[in-house]
Parts: C-alpha cells; sequence; structure tokens
C-alpha cells in the first residue's frame, strides 16, 4: 500500500503488515496505509477477513514520539488518529489483531478498532500515554473499558503499566493466546471466524454499566500521591470516567480536548524529553557502534556489605554468574542473607517464582578467597571509601585478573585515575557506581579514567544495558556528575537552617517542588556519618575562610547519624517517621552565633532558588569542564539517581524553562550577599544567557 504497510493474501485472508523499523510507530504514512489496505481489502471479493500485524519483533509501540514536538511547535497539525480507527473499526469484513511483542499507546488503540485481537503469550499490552506526560488519544480511553471494564482501563491509562497477553486474555482485551507462530494463529483464527456479523467495539457497552463511583475516587486520590505534579492521570481518569457518561462520539471528543491540553503541557514536554533522553545517553561521541566489545559472562564482586550485595544481585539478576569475596565470614553471611531476603520478599511480592529466585541464587558464589578471580569478565570493586584499601585491592587484581578482564570500581567520589595507577592496565581500569538500593535504583555512572579505552567504556555501557540500568557516561572528578553537584545543593540546604529555616521549612519546600524527599531528609536516610568521613579525608582541600556548613559534623560529634540511629537533622519515630529534633535548631543557632551569621526568616523561594540554582551553577560547570558530555545527561542522572521529578526534565532542563537570565541574576544576588567562593556564575551560563540560548542548545565539546 506504501513502503510502511503492506497487503498481502493467503487464500481468503488479506494480511496488512506494518514495516516501520524499529518499534513500528505510527509514524506518518503507517496509520493511511493500514486505512487504505482496509478499504483494498473490502473491496476485493476474494477476501473473507482481514489480519493486521506489525513486520519484526514487535506489534505497534504507539504514536510516533518524535511528531508530538512538531505538533506543539505548530510545524504540523494535531495527528488526526481517531478518525482512521474508526474506518477499520467500520470495515464490514473483520479485522483480526495480530500481538507480538508490544501493543503500547497508540498500538494498542488500534488493536482496539479491530474486531478481535489475538496474542502472542510472551506479547504486552497498555497504556503508557501518561508517562509521557498525556493521555491516550486516539480513543484508548473510551474503546479500552469496554473491553476491560472500567477500573481496569482507570488504572492501566492513569498508571501506564503494561499487563501481559495472559492477563489481556482473562480482561477480554485480547481473544486468543496464541504460543508459537502468530502470524498462522492469527489467519487460523480469521479463518474460524470470517463468516461471523463483525461486532464494533465501540458498540459494546454491557461493561460500562453500574460502575461503583470509588473506582474513580480511588485511582483520583492514589494520582495525587504516586503522580505529584502530573495532570495527565487525573486527565486519564477523567477520561475513562466520561465514556461511562457520554455517547462513544462524545467521549472522544473529550478525550481529545484533554489530550491537547496534556501535550501543549510542560510536564509532556519534560517527560518526552526525558524518554528520547534516556536513550541519547548510550550515544557517545567518538564511540560509534563499530567499537569492538568485552563480551562479559562472568564477574566478580568484591565487598558483601549493602552495595556489594545489591550489585551481585543485578548480575544474577541478568543470568551471568557472580562470585561474591568478602575478607571475614560473618560480614559474608551476613550479605548473603540480605540478598535472600530481598528475593524472597519480590517472591512474596508474586514479581517472580520461588524457581527463579532460586537460579538466581545459584548463580551467586560467596567465598573469603580471590580463586577463580583469574577467569572472571569483570571484577567489581565495593568495599567501603579509602583510596589505601582500594589501591591495595586494585594491585592484588592486577595480578590475578586476566589481561581481558575488566576492573571496576563502585566509589561515588574517589579518583579513578588514582585507582587505576595501582595496576599496570590503566585502559582496563573504569568507574562503575551504582546507586544504593543498587538491585533497584535505575542509574549506573560510568566513569571514564584518562586512560580508560574505548572498548572498556563501550562494554560498560552495554553492559548497563543488560542489567537493566540507564548507564551515563562520566568524566573523572571528585563526586563525577551526580554527587559533585549534589555538594553544594546540600550545601545550601545546611546554611538555610543556619540562617534561619527550620528543616521541615527546607525539606518541604524541596518536596513540594517534586523532590521525591527533601535534601536534608535525603542526607539523614543515607547516614550523615558518609559525608562526615568523606569531608574528614578531603579536609585538607578546603579553602581556608570560606564558609562550610557545620551542623552535620555537631551531629556526628554527638552521635546522631541520621535515620539509623534515630536521630539526625530529624528525629525518626519506631514508623521512621520524621520529627523535628530540638538538637539541630541548637546547632544551627550555635554554628550562626559562633560564625556571626545574621538569623532571619526566610522565604520558600529563596529556599527553592538556593539549593536549585548552587545544582545548576556546578551542572554547568561539569558541562565546561566536559565530566558530562550533554545537558541531558547530567539530566537523566538525577532522574534515574536522586528522586528528581522527571516531569520537570532534570536540572538543566528546569533551568532552561526559568530562563538562562533569571537562573543567572539570582546567582549574581547570591554571589553579592555570600561571597564568590560559593557562588560565582559558571561562565557557561553567563554565555548562554547573554546569547539568549538555553542548555538545551549547548554541543557537547567532545
Ligand atoms: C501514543 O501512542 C499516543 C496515542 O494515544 C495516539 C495519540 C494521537 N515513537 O526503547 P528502545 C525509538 S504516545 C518514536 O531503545 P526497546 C527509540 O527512541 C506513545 N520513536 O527499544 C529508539 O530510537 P533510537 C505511546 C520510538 O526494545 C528506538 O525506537 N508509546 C517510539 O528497549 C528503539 O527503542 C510509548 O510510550 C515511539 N513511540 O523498547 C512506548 N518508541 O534507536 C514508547 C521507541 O534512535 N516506547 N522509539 O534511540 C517504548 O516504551 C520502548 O521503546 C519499547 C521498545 C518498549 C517499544
Amino acid at each position: 500500500m506504501n513502503d510502511l504497510v503492506k497487503l498481502t493474501q493467503q487464500n481468503e485472508i488479506a494480511i496488512i503488515t506494518i514495516d516501520n523499523p524499529p518499534v513500528n510507530a505510527l509514524s506518518p504514512g503507517v496509520p493511511e496505509g493500514i486505512v487504505a489496505s482496509v478499504e483494498a481489502a473490502n473491496a476485493d471479493p476474494t477476501i473473507k477477513a482481514i489480519v493486521l500485524i506489525g513486520g519484526g519483533t514487535t506489534f505497534i509501540s504507539g504514536a510516533d514520539i518524535r511528531e508530538f514536538g512538531k505538533m506543539t511547535s505548530g510545524e504540523k497539525p494535531r495527528i488526526a488518529l481517531t478518525p482512521k480507527l474508526l474506518i477499520i473499526e467500520d470495515s464490514a469484513k473483520p479485522v483480526v489483531v495480530a500481538i507480538h511483542g508490544q501493543a503500547l499507546g497508540g498500538g494498542l488503540e488500534t488493536a482496539m478498532a479491530g474486531h478481535y485481537r489475538v496474542i502472542a503469550d510472551t506479547a504486552q499490552v497498555g497504556q503508557p500515554e501518561v508517562k509521557l506526560g498525556i493521555i491516550p488519544g486516539a480513543a484508548g480511553t473510551q474503546r479500552l473499558p469496554r473491553l476491560a471494564g472500567v477500573a481496569k482501563a482507570v488504572e492501566m491509562c492513569a498508571v501506564g503499566d503494561p499487563i501481559s497477553a495472559k492477563e489481556a486474555v482473562a480482561l477480554g482485551i485480547a481473544d486468543r493466546l496464541i504460543e508459537g507462530d502468530i502470524l498462522a494463529g492469527a489467519i487460523a483464527f480469521a479463518r474460524e471466524i470470517a463468516d461471523k456479523p463483525v461486532v464494533r467495539t465501540r458498540d459494546r457497552n454491557e461493561k460500562l454499566a453500574g460502575v461503583d463511583p470509588a473506582v474513580f475516587a480511588t485511582a483520583r486520590d492514589t494520582a495525587r500521591k504516586t503522580k505529584r505534579g502530573q495532570p495527565a492521570a487525573l486527565a486519564a481518569i477523567d477520561a475513562v470516567e466520561a465514556a461511562t457518561k457520554l455517547s462513544f462520539e462524545e467521549g472522544c471528543e473529550f478525550e481529545g480536548q484533554l489530550f491537547n491540553e496534556c501535550l501543549f503541557s510542560i510536564e509532556s514536554k519534560a517527560l518526552i524529553y526525558a524518554f528520547f533522553g534516556e536513550r541519547t545517553v548510550a550515544k557517545i561521541p567518538g564511540i560509534g557502534k563499530e567499537t569492538a566489545t568485552y563480551e562479559i559472562k562472568s564477574a566478580a564482586v568484591i565487598g558483601a556489605g549493602t552495595m556489594g550485595g545489591g550489585i551481585a544481585m543485578n548480575y544474577a539478576n541478568a543470568g551471568i554468574p557472580v562470585i561474591i569475596k568478602e575478607t571475614a565470614q560473618d560480614a559474608l553471611d551476613r550479605g548473603l542473607a540480605v540478598i535472600r531476603k530481598n528475593y524472597a520478599n519480590s517472591v512474596a511480592k508474586g514479581r517472580f517464582s520461588q524457581a527463579v529466585m532460586d537460579q538466581r541464587m545459584a548463580l551467586i558464589t560467596p567465598q573469603l578467597t580471590y580463586d577463580g578471580f583469574e577467569q572472571v569478565d569483570i571484577v567489581v570493586e565495593a568495599v567501603f571509601e579509602g583510596m589505601a584499601l582500594k589501591k591495595e585491592i586494585f594491585g592484588t587484581l592486577d595480578t590475578i585478573a586476566k589481561p581481558s578482564c575488566i576492573l571496576a570500581s563502585n566509589t561515588s567520589t574517589l579518583n579513578i585515575d588514582d585507582i587505576a595507577s595501582a595496576t599496570k592496565r590503566p585502559q582496563m581500569v573504569i568507574g562503575h557506581h551504582f546507586f544504593s538500593p543498587a538491585n533497584v535504583m535505575r542509574l549506573l555512572e560510568v566513569v571514564r579514567g584518562k586512560d580508560t579505552s574505548k572498548e572498556v567504556i563501550a562494554t560498560s555501557m552495554a553492559l548497563g544495558k543488560k542489567l537493566k540500568k540507564v548507564a551515563v557516561l562520566a568524566g573523572n572528578c571528585r563526586g563525577f556528575i551526580g554527587n559533585r553537584m549534589l555538594h553544594p545543593y546540600f550545601r545550601e540546604s545546611q546554611f538555610l537552617i543556619e540562617e534561619g529555616a527550620t528543616v521541615e521549612e527546607v525539606n518541604k519546600t524541596l518536596y513540594d517542588f517534586g523532590w521525591a524527599m527533601g535534601p536534608l531528609a535525603v542526607s539523614d536516610l543515607a547516614g550523615l556519618d558518609v559525608g562526615w568521613r568523606i569531608r574528614k579525608e578531603f579536609r585538607h582541600l578546603e579553602k581556608p575562610g570560606v564558609r562550610v556548613p557545620l551542623v552535620a559534623d555537631l551531629l556526628c560529634e554527638n552521635g546522631r547519624f541520621g535515620q539509623k540511629a534515630g536521630c539526625g537533622f530529624s528525629k525518626y519515630d519506631e514508623n521512621r517517621r520524621p520529627v523535628p529534633n530540638p538538637e539541630t535548631a541548637a546547632f544551627a543557632e550555635q554554628v550562626a552565633r559562633e560564625g556571626g551569621i545574621e538569623r532571619r526568616s526566610i522565604s520558600k523561594d529563596e529556599i527553592l532558588d538556593r539549593c536549585m540554582y548552587a545544582l545548576i551553577n556546578e551542572g554547568a560547570k561539569l558541562l565546561e569542564e566536559g565530566i558530562a558530555l550533554r545537558p541531558v545527561d547530567i539530566d537523566i542522572v538525577y532522574l534515574n539517581g536522586y528522586g528528581f521529578p522527571a516531569w520537570r526534565g532534570g536540572p538543566m532542563f528546569y533551568a532552561d524553562t526559568v530562563g538562562l537570565k533569571k537562573v543567572l541574576a539570582r546567582i549574581e544576588e547570591f554571589e553579592a550577599q555570600h561571597g564568590s567562593d560559593l557562588w560565582s556564575p559558571a561562565p557557561l551560563i553567563k554565555r548562554l544567557a547573554a546569547e539568549g540560548k538555553t542548555f538545551s542548545s549547548y554541543e557537547t565539546q567532545a
């Protein structure tokens, strides 16, 4: 029919195949090709039924997301998919949709416009639009409740997670589960139903009646909590509710209005930016697809603490056998017990079976020696942050590991080149900075040293994907991307309490902005002693006369190490709920008194700007230094490792939405008040602001 959609025939069955790799998105030409094929099949008297299928590995992954930006910029009119789907649904000959891989968003909407759906047992279907800050825009909110029932449609449209083929059949979204060849199964099904009268999904109203209004109220409550700041979730619920109150046509009209409002929102722009950003960070300038990679078939982790155990789980989850080494039996036993407990929790929650847990546990070999290290393809060191110990370990590894073995350190702050200097193969040494809990958090900072080879970097990025992480490449500096930026952000949060803000005000302001937790709450959770230990190690680098935050140190000196001690910036009750800690206020007053700091009441705006602009200013410096390749790398680090709200796109995207001129003006105000050592504006911000540009216009210098 066109380059993207082919019409072929097997006896009395027409086969429409979408051929738009890699994921058969509904790019311009695809919906038109499907419609033209349906019309041609209807006009052909030899055809009795139609099969619609995706070529390659999947059905349709949804609308072409790249088109949305063109629509909001006015370059293109809004995609009008709904009327095209009506033509499919109005086909006089039955349309059987064959789903393999994924039917997502517009893909599921297209499938639901068919009269029947058969589904491969490994396939998934879903309405993930809410994750892009929009709602289904091609009658998904109207047809899905007619097939799956209202409660499930609300959940699928407001939460956005896909469901399995089995569940799709159980719910009535699909009519038959196919094991084996999906096309053959679809053709056989089409022959069975070819002579039956067609029933349009939009006429199937049985599941819309008698819905308990609590379904919508509960979903709205959940959405307000779990999708804070994201109006699309509430809009999706409104649109599904409309299906129970309005005719199909009116419901589609209402859905269309809400879709438009969402599409033009800043939240949607941010989430779409984040979607493509996750894929952009995998592309490293100068390290193309032609770069050779090492095969990683086995691994070893040194250290069975929280990080080491979590890292070992990642390897086992990916089916890679992993040795986990400790120095003492009791530490090894403790580490293994934690791993076992984590897996058992997942089994109890139904995430996977006991058999899967057994397989994963069997891939983990606990031991106290370096036996077998000569065979593994990668070693990840995850011992505590001390340079001397790390160097000793890397020196030992250098004598044991095979030449092609990658030597990775999970350090969060230490210099990778210094660690590499303990070996005779610095080209094989790299940072693999996982985030706690390492079996849960998606971010992996891959830190390149000055001698790390391209092949080792390419292997690390590919390995990240295999371990189901979002791998972001960072340069070597203290704290790399994430923790280096966090330093001034945390600094300001403490300065604010020294100057008169309360812990609760600081935490709430940043939480209300959208962060998963306020900065002082994060410090308490991570453990104040961690930073205290690092500060002691780096004290010699502090510039005399420059103000440093002191409250956390005072808390640590008094054993207030944060949540684990029941007390840090806040106190924690038996349910780990924070309550104000009067000691913190007293320490803050003491620091202010001794340091000649004036105490005053501080506005929410100042709290937000001081913390956010400290973060952004440091991010700009990282770009200038080449530590971060592109603003999007910083944003993806913050979205996946630090609880930054995805619907704000990340710190650098947020700065663009504020406007760099405004950001710069505020940084200059803070510089005047607090001095250039703390607040000198990044030259990059000055330059971009002067040129009227944004971070998104920044071209990598790599
Ligand atoms: C929608 O449908 C709205 C409707 O209601 C209609 C309104 C009118 N568009 O992720 P991968 C690219 S909204 C354009 O690495 P995987 C992706 O950027 C949409 N491009 O593969 C990448 O490009 P590159 C609702 C897309 O196997 C390449 O394909 N649908 C799209 O790990 C490979 O992707 C969704 O939200 C797209 N829709 O995962 C689904 N999808 O190679 C979004 C992918 O240049 N997609 N690309 O970097 C996904 O969740 C995953 O891509 C998928 C495959 C699970 C499909």
